[in-house]
């Protein structure tokens, strides 16, 4: 895409505030950002369930999720407490393929995303279904690190990082909206970063 500056063509994705959504400033570090312990689970029994109003009802294991085809998004990750981190190379699943595998009936417009250790973020469906949004595995090229989610976390880069669940256990579809862990708690049912979606009724 086209831009003048000081008149000179330039491309826009050069211009890294184009990039950094507002109130936010870049890291080069990756903050881990938890509220209660890190959870420590055995692949041997790790477990994803998909479920609620679904015709496929799921409990897959680590080895049937290993077996899902694999998918690349490289994206940024803003925090609302607003640092964002640029480039973060996810690898994994995409989401898309997780709701196809549960065929949620046409009222499930809701999902409650679930967590070893209790934590849940509330999403739309269409939030899953962004080409975007993946369960990933891997980071810059190694395992997800337990701090970071491992051994799989969600990653939805168009929204703030409170939605990017870690340590994901399952998705439950719904037909109606209900908060998660901090939605309950004042953060925004949405989050939408270019849009300052921080808070619940600001
Ligand atoms: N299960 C779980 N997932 C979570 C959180 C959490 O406390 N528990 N924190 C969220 C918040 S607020 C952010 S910003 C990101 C931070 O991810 P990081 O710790 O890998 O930086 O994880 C999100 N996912
Ligand atoms: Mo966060």
């Amino acid at each position: 895409m086209g831009d003048q500056y000081r008149g000179k063509e330039i491309r826009r994705d050069a211009l890294p505030q184009d990039r950094i959504p507002p109130g936010q400033f870049v890291t080069s570090k990756f903050p881990v950002l938890t509220y209660g312990p890190t959870p420590r689970i055995d692949p041997a029994r790790w477990r994803f369930r998909l479920f609620g109003l679904v015709e496929g009802e799921r409990l897959l294991t680590w080895e049937e999720f290993q077996a899902l085809p694999r998918t690349t998004v490289t994206a940024d990750f803003h925090c609302v407490t607003q640092w964002s981190r640029l480039n973060n190379v996810w690898e994994g699943v995409r989401a898309r393929t997780l709701v196809e595998m549960a065929r949620p009936r046409r009222e499930a417009r809701f999902v409650l995303v679930h967590c070893y250790g209790g934590y849940t973020t509330n999403l739309l469906l269409e939030d899953l279904l962004a080409d975007t949004t993946l369960f990933a595995d891997r980071l810059d090229g190694q395992p997800l690190s337990p701090e970071h989610g491992g051994p799989l976390r969600l990653v939805v880069p168009h929204l703030y990082g409170w939605k990017s669940a870690k340590w994901v256990n399952g998705l439950e579809f719904m037909d109606r909206e209900v908060p998660g862990f901090w939605e309950q708690r004042g953060y925004h049912m949405r989050g939408d970063p270019w849009k300052e979606e921080r808070f619940w009724g600001d």
